[in-house]
């Protein structure tokens, strides 16, 4: 069988049929943690519920009287004068109740057959020794300690006896450069950094700690020591200041009494990028922010401690990794999957084989790669027995309604249901996803808040709106647990990022979204990338819908190009199926594609959303997250040099897009 030919067999426009709709299945709503009734609690005592969740899902040490405090609004707390320690709550409260041999992380490394199995009594007893050893480096309360691993269990023992010392960690995504690096150890002041010689990646050991010393040898460092995890056993250059991680673990004691904090207290720091060069450093602290990830793990992920077997496919150096590989998950004391490579190594069908190993039960990932799959074709998960699933989520941008659907049929068997979730670095946690068991599903949707969060859509005045099918801004409304507490070293910018562009009222998330027929939200992207066409606004993730729902069209980038008469003009960018690759390459045949694209877009959107052009691709740049680099593609779009490459995943990709350009 050819790749691809069980999706070209069965056209999209099947399975897309305009306003279907998912209600839940009795038999997982008979199950299911969310109820119903949790909007109404909500709705009728904010507070309360908040602390009734913060009651049911973690232990206090100290039990806390207050449960939001909003005097100095933007800058809430809550349950301030409780006191509890994250890493107590994620790891030795398991073991204290008996279920320490309960399996905490199946460890899958990329190299076929490395795998690991560490129960939660395993992760208490390395969480104790991570906290003496780094105890004996000087680490306190307060001191900030940078991560810089690959997706290897160490990681999260490296952040969990961070957390258990109440010294807040930084994680930088083992992708980033020896630079961003170096701004973040510094902008953080960070005492230590926790690296490895290496990972896996795509086959072969690729090197870790060269950025480590090249970031620190830039002699202006608040960094004392280095700890290294032995992964790969490649050589590796040592320095003074390093210490192996086995070494220092071996040395230190074996067992660490934690301390509890009060619940304000920072429990990470995290970089994202803003509209600026400079990256925010995003901070949290511990209560409410272990609150909310561990009450939306159970609610919207569903997660059953005793049964299901959990799998985040995101990287622990983003956010969706804290809060669902380490906090959440580990916090309601679940079994999941961690795994360290590539979809594609060995093979095309590697997760769906982990899937069936472990009988994954849940699956969180993001709509870049099931766009991905659909490209790689149906045939490949068709070979695995996927039958353990039963719930699957989307993560990090709009999940356009072709990718659901075909996640929904051929990950999801056609009984899972899919949760779309929005959320944010800064939101810590999930805000606007469906409830699985409750929710009637509407592909493309992430549908509405969920309860206890509170979000609206304004205007460009800033008045709300619940018109249908009206473009406006996404906002919160009320403040919530998992909430930044402010940008790292920095109060006023956080003021004025989010809570500047509609007043103090309310959180500007930076998202465009409307309200369809049935009152449900669509997220449509970052409002950058909301175009103005001809005083009409068009929203990019509209459009590339609207061209991924093509069948000859597997994924697609829009972006909105100056243009003289029309303000901007729609630009888009296109990764064809691989089975229509050739037919675009035959003489001629490429404009009548192109040509056929635009009138589809027209047909689907309106003729206002035409675009302009139409570049047929084989790679869109994108982000080491996932990210399409907009900014990237918007240079090319008018014409300009492109600028800055380096955060991409794949440098290379805009010299093929430009090589592309002056060929055809
Ligand atoms: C968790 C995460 C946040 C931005 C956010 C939005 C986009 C995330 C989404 C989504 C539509 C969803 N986003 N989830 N857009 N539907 N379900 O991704 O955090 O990396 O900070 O990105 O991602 O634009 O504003 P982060």
């Amino acid at each position: 069988m050819r790749k691809g030919d069980t999706v070209s067999e069965e056209p999209l426009e099947n399975l897309v049929h305009e306003g279907q709709t998912f209600p839940p299945l009795p038999d997982f709503a008979a199950q299911a943690n969310g109820t119903a009734d949790l909007y109404e609690q909500a709705e009728a005592d904010h507070e309360g519920f908040w602390a009734e969740q913060a009651r049911t899902y973690l232990t206090w040490s100290t039990p806390f009287t207050q449960s939001l405090d909003w005097s100095n609004p933007p800058f809430a707390k809550w349950f301030a004068d409780g006191e509890l320690n994250a890493c107590v709550n994620a790891v030795d409260r398991h073991v204290e109740a008996g279920r320490g041999d309960k399996v905490a992380i199946h460890f899958v490394g990329e190299p076929e057959g490395d795998t690991r199995d560490i129960t939660y009594a395993d992760l208490h007893a390395e969480v104790q020794r991570a906290a003496n050893a780094l105890a004996d480096l000087g680490v306190g309360k307060g001191d900030t300690v940078a991560i810089y691993l690959p997706m290897i269990p160490e990681a999260a023992v490296a952040m969990l006896a961070c957390a258990r010392l109440g010294a807040p960690h930084s994680v930088v995504f083992g992708g980033f450069s020896a630079e961003a690096l170096h701004s973040r150890t510094n902008d953080a002041q960070a005492k230590v950094v926790i690296t490895s010689d290496g990972g896996y990646r795509r086959g072969a050991p690729s090197a870790l700690k060269p950025a480590v010393d090249a970031a620190l040898d830039h002699g202006d460092t608040s960094v004392e020591h280095v700890l290294v995890v032995k992964r790969t056993g490649q050589d590796t250059v040592w320095n003074d200041r390093d210490v192996w991680w086995h070494e220092a673990l071996e040395k230190a004691a074996p067992t660490h009494e934690a301390q509890a904090f009060e619940a304000e207290h920072p429990l990470f720091i995290l970089y994202t990028s803003g509209t600026t060069g400079k990256p925010k450093g995003i901070f949290h602290t511990t209560g409410g922010y272990l609150t909310q990830a561990a009450y939306t793990n159970a609610v919207v992920h569903d997660v059953h401690r005793d049964t299901d077997v959990y799998w985040c496919t995101a990287d622990i150096g983003w956010v969706t990794g804290h809060s669902y590989i380490v906090y959440g998950p580990l916090t309601n004391g679940v079994t999941q999957v961690m795994y360290e490579g590539t979809p594609d190594t060995p093979h095309q069908g590697r997760w769906w084989e982990i899937v069936q190993d472990y009988k994954v039960t849940i699956l969180y990932t993001a709509p870049t790669a099931v766009r991905t799959f659909m490209k790689w074709g149906a045939d490949i998960p068709a070979k695995f027995d996927m039958s353990s699933l039963r719930l699957l989520g989307s993560v990090g941008e709009p999940i356009n309604p072709e990718a659901w659907l075909w996640y929904h049929k051929h990950i999801g068997g056609g009984r899972a249901p899919i949760v779309d979730t929005w959320w944010q670095t800064e939101t810590g946690a999930i805000m606007i996803s469906p409830l699985p068991g409750v929710t009637t599903l509407e592909p493309g949707s992430a549908q509405k808040a969920i309860p206890g969060i509170s979000a609206e859509i304004l205007d460009d005045e800033g008045q709300p709106f619940t018109t249908p099918e009206q473009v406006g801004y996404l906002v919160l409304t009320k403040p919530w647990p998992s909430m930044l507490r402010g940008i790292w070293g920095d109060p006023e910018r956080y003021k004025e990022t989010y809570w500047s562009r509609f007043g103090e009222k309310y959180y500007f998330a930076g998202d465009g979204a409307k309200y369809d027929a049935n009152g449900n939200i669509w997220l449509l992207g970052r409002v950058d990338d909301v175009m103005n066409v001809s005083g009409h606004r068009l929203s990019t993730a509209e459009i590339e819908s609207a061209l991924v729902s093509h069948p000859k069209v597997a994924e697609a980038a829009v972006v909105g190009a100056n243009d003289e008469t029309t303000g901007q003009a729609v630009c888009a960018f296109v990764i064809l199926r691989q089975e229509f690759v050739e037919e675009a390459d035959e003489p001629g045949e490429g404009k009548d594609l192109v040509q056929e694209l635009r009138n589809h877009v027209a047909k689907e959107i309106g003729p206002i959303a035409k675009p302009r052009s139409i570049m047929i691709v084989s790679e869109l740049p994108k982000t080491r997250s996932g990210k399409i680099m907009r900014r990237l593609l918007r240079d090319v779009a008018e014409g300009r040099e492109v600028g800055d490459v380096t955060t991409l995943a794949d440098s290379s990709v805009m010299d093929l897009i430009k090589t592309g350009l002056s060929s055809s």
